[in-house]
């Protein structure tokens, strides 16, 4: 087990402002091509933008039932979603839009999903925990904590059984680590050694808990132990350090068929969900989540910049065209029709259920 970057407590306290005075040189930055890194930098300011904007739309009524936003794990979940290989499976917890863009949904489709939309990804039905695509492999936002865990098991069990050679990543918060889910489908992947990744984010806090007062063993990392699981810990604002890490343990679940147990640790920005206003939080935890000495993106940009890779010109650039193909996303949602109401029913069951407002959804369907 390696034990790197860690957080020394379950409040949302800095480890420290490790790259402040440190000049990058390309070997810091992983002797990347400028083009990639700067690849990186968009992808997680558009997520940024992608997630401000959905927060405004849901102010305004456009975006309804629970939302749950990756602002402040940007370079985790860029850095995951590079890690996999396109054949590759992904489960997450609700907090998914980010996941399901950098899987590969078009933006504008999860925008519309947001919406409620017909040409939103799970054509409307599902919202902002539910982004499902076949296509790219994205096999779910899941509401129910720890509901993606034993799926993603499934999964994972599938590709052994076919001899195939796809990975499965299982993305969830630090709170779902105290699930039964957690302890059954942890056991289950070792004992059968499936090609799976069992990814914690540790926010240091489930809604307004957090990890120290949740979790006997607060070390998350080390919570695979009890299932001779391999764990390691990446500071999860870093996301070439997220990439590295996760691609080497992605690739030994592919080679070695056996599970590992990643945490990636980072600041919540904002309260559990866009209508929570973190009065659980004081004022100085606040500033310290929203800080830039802990803001993902921040301190990339300041790489880039020291490196002389990002330019103020190349900046403003590239924040112009991420506002607009944000903007665009939710004009698409907005122009995009609601599903009528007659396919209510339609993909919540695998045998046909009629839409009649009488009969309970659960009442036999055939019955006389
Ligand atoms: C089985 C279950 N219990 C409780 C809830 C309510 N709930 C929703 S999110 C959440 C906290 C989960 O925290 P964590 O796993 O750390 O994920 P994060 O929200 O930080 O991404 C809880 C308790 C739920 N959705 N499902």
């Amino acid at each position: 087990m390696a034990d790197t970057a860690k957080p020394k407590t379950g409040t949302a306290r800095s480890s420290g402002t490790r790259r402040r005075g440190r000049r990058d040189t390309a070997a810091g930055l992983a002797g990347e091509t400028p083009d990639v890194l700067l690849d990186y930098y968009r992808q997680m300011l558009f997520i940024r933008r992608f997630e401000e904007r959905t927060a405004q739309a849901y102010t305004q009524a456009r975006i309804g039932g629970y939302c749950h936003l990756n602002l402040g794990e940007e370079a985790t979940v860029v850095g995951l979603m590079t890690a996999l290989q396109q054949r590759d499976y992904l489960f997450t917890n609700y907090r998914d839009h980010g996941y399901a863009i950098g899987k590969g949904m078009d933006p504008k489709r999860v925008m519309a999903e947001l919406y409620g939309r017909s040409d939103g990804v799970s054509r409307g039905w599902g919202g902002s925990m539910h982004m499902y695509d076949t296509e790219t492999r994205m096999l779910g936002g899941y509401g129910i904590v720890g509901g993606q865990l034993p799926l993603a098991t499934g999964a994972a069990l599938a590709i052994s059984y076919r001899g195939g050679d796809e990975v499965v990543m299982c993305q969830m918060g630090d709170g779902t680590t105290n699930i039964g889910a957690w302890h059954e489908s942890l056991n289950i992947a070792k004992l059968w050694n499936l090609p799976i990744v069992f990814v914690v984010i540790n926010n240091f806090t489930g809604m307004g808990t957090t990890v120290d007062m949740s979790s006997a063993e607060p070390e998350l990392y080390k919570r695979g132990s009890a299932f001779r699981i391999e764990g390691e810990r990446v500071d999860g604002r870093d996301v070439l350090a997220v990439r590295d890490t996760a691609a080497r343990l992605v690739e030994r679940a592919r080679e070695e068929q056996t599970p590992f147990l990643l945490e990636a640790w980072s600041h919540r920005m904002k309260g559990h969900s866009v209508v929570d206003p973190a009065k659980y939080r004081t004022d100085e935890q606040k500033d310290e989540a929203r800080s830039e000495e802990n803001d993902p993106i921040a301190l990339f940009g300041a790489r880039l910049s020291e490196a002389g890779i990002l330019t103020d010109e190349l900046r403003d650039e590239l924040a112009a065209s991420v506002k607009e193909e944000v903007a665009e996303a939710a004009d698409f949602a907005e122009n995009s029709p609601h599903p009528d109401v007659s396919t209510l029913f339609d993909y919540t069951y695998a045998t046909p259920v009629p839409n009649e407002s009488r009969r309970m959804p659960a009442d036999p369907v055939f019955a006389e």
